[in-house]
């Protein structure tokens, strides 16, 4: 397992043998967390000082228990959200990443985010193992329900707002995964297969705690793909991994798609 810590002042030669190690690969899979879309100015869920875990204790009101205890107080939050996400831009890391398709063109990602900003980048196909914040439905009859258009207004903080009502009388809850609750089957199938038979798993932005997503890198490992992590702090993935580059989604993915066209130009 080779550590490296990256910053830009180093330029991504520092990078040219992991692009060499990459040379070859053909099937790709970047795997996401909130870690990704961080230089975005979207709180990710346990660290820094507006982490949204800090504040709300998401683990708690990430649950379908939360939901049905204080229906406005939990839609509140993720409208909040999505009012963040919707001012948000794609990062340089989510530009890198839609970018490396030249390079893999059987590049797929997999996703723990609820934010449309891979979408956004240009990733095509994107995988969502808990959903979309920009999807809703009934949560009684499960009926979709498409937001009112337009950008939601961004309270000053998350304050209780009362959700819809479905015409069944039911509330509409926010189209993501809550704790307890299963994974989109599809995509959870989709997913293990692609990271079970992957040549490389590039994790982007995860502490790798939230299970079963944190499976993957794991299950990639297990069938001799090359696990790379990007994190500027160690995880729990860090014995699991061939390259560990401790630095900034937004600095190492753009500097790995230039060590990759650097490589491919000198072969
Ligand atoms: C299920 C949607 C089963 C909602 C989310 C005990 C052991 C193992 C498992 C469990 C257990 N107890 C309970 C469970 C199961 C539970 C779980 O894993 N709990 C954890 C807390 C232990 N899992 C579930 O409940 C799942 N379902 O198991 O179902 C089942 C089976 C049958 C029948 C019924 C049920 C469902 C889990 C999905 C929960 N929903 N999101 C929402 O968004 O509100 S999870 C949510 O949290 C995210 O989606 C993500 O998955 C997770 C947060 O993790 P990260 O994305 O990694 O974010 P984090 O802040 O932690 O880390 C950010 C990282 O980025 C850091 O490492 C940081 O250093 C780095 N970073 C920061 N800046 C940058 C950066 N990296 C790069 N560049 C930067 N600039
Ligand atoms: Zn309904």
């Amino acid at each position: 397992m080779h550590t490296l810590t990256y910053t830009p002042e180093q330029g991504h030669d520092v990078l040219l043998p992991l692009a060499q190690a990459l040379g070859s690969a053909q099937k790709v899979v970047v795997f996401t967390g909130a870690g990704v879309s961080a230089e975005s100015g979207i709180a990710t869920f346990r660290n820094g000082a507006n982490a949204l875990w800090s504040r709300n204790d998401a683990q708690r009101m990430a649950t379908p228990e939360a939901f049905h205890a204080n229906p406005a107080r939990v839609w509140g939050w993720y409208e909040y959200r999505r009012a963040v996400i919707a001012r948000a831009q794609p990062n340089p890391a989510h530009l890198a990443i839609a970018a490396l398709t030249r390079h893999f063109p059987e590049l797929r990602v997999v996703t723990q985010n609820v934010d449309d900003l891979h979408e956004r980048a240009g990733s095509n196909d994107v995988i969502h193992l808990h959903g979309r914040l920009d999807q809703a439905r009934c949560d009684k009859c499960a009926r979709a329900f498409t937001h009112l258009s337009g950008i939601p207004a961004l309270p000053e903080e998350e304050v209780p707002i009362q959700p819809p009502q479905c015409a069944c009388g039911g509330y509409v809850r926010p189209g993501v995964v809550w704790f307890g609750e299963s994974l989109p089957e599809d995509d959870w199938d989709a997913a293990t297969h692609l990271a079970g038979h992957c040549d490389a798993l590039i994790s982007v932005g995860t502490s790798a705690m939230v299970f079963p997503a944190a499976q993957l890198p794991r299950l990639a490992k297990s069938n001799n793909a090359t696990v790379i992590q990007v994190n500027p702090a160690p995880t729990e993935m860090d014995l699991h991994c061939d390259f560990n580059l401790r630095g900034h989604a937004g600095d190492i993915l753009p500097a790995l798609l230039a060590a990759l066209e650097r490589n491919q130009s000198a072969s």
